[in-house]
């Protein structure tokens, strides 16, 4: 004949379940927060796509939230697994979650995502601004355009300052070209393209003399690592 638990029995297997449980309680909150952490990972991947929608058909997204996507490029404005908005970081191209302290200004624990491509050099042009047919240096109106791949927005300031001297690397060598933004009131050619005339004080042979920013500048430097740049050496293209 079979016996039913004793009360002892019943007390030892209930002490038991509940250490059990008491071990299991950091895994699950573990769990729930790496949850969290996805799915706002998610979202930030939704909101990119979004913004990247929005800019190719309207220009520069300019707001600081995402509220402006709601409707046509995003179904409503989604919140974080925290409870908080969603940022969108116009100035480095990011959206952002302020992570499970709910702050965005403590940044340890944010969640981000880029959702602008990496800044680059895409194209140089000489501009015989002067008609000469030559390539004229020093006081002469002739500029190289460049072209970049993005809004260069901490740069815009940096190159606010009117001389910026050995800004550029021709053929590899830093020192041999001396440059000048000639403005910073910059021609939008696109939605993210932006051109910059640089008057040029050194000789250059359009079609085989190549052009890069010099990131190694010590102000540029500090910048790089925010605007992801890619220094690459372009062409500068005959006009
Ligand atoms: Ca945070
Ligand atoms: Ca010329």
């Amino acid at each position: 004949m079979k016996k039913g638990f004793t009360l002892i029995e019943l007390l030892v297997v209930i002490t038991i379940l509940a250490v059990l449980a008491g071990a299991a309680i950091p895994y699950v909150q573990n769990y729930v927060e790496e949850s969290r952490i996805a799915k706002a990972k998610t979202d930030l991947e939704e909101i990119a796509r979004a913004l990247a929608v929005y800019e190719t058909r309207e220009g520069e997204y300019i707001k600081g939230t995402v509220e402006d996507l709601t409707g046509r490029y995003l179904n409503k404005a989604p919140i974080d697994p925290w409870g908080r908005p969603y940022l969108v970081a116009t100035d480095s191209g990011l959206v952002i979650s302020g992570g499970p302290d709910r702050n965005t200004a403590s940044t340890e624990d944010n969640i981000q995502g880029p959702y602008q491509p990496p800044l680059a050099l895409v194209s140089a042009k000489w501009v015989d601004r002067n008609q000469s047919g030559a390539v004229d240096t020093q006081n002469s109106s002739d500029t190289i355009q460049l072209t970049f791949s993005r809004k260069l927005s901490n740069l815009d300031a940096a190159l606010s300052v009117a001389a910026i001297n050995n800004y550029f690397v021709v053929n590899g060598t830093s020192t041999a070209f001396n440059g000048l933004f000639e403005d910073t009131s910059l021609k939008m050619v696109a939605s993210r393209t932006l051109v910059y005339n640089v008057l040029v004080n050194d000789a250059f042979v359009p079609g085989s003399d190549s052009i890069e920013i010099d990131y190694t500048h010590a102000t540029l430097a500090d910048m790089a690592g925010n605007l992801c740049i890619a220094s690459q050496p372009v062409v500068i293209l005959p006009q």
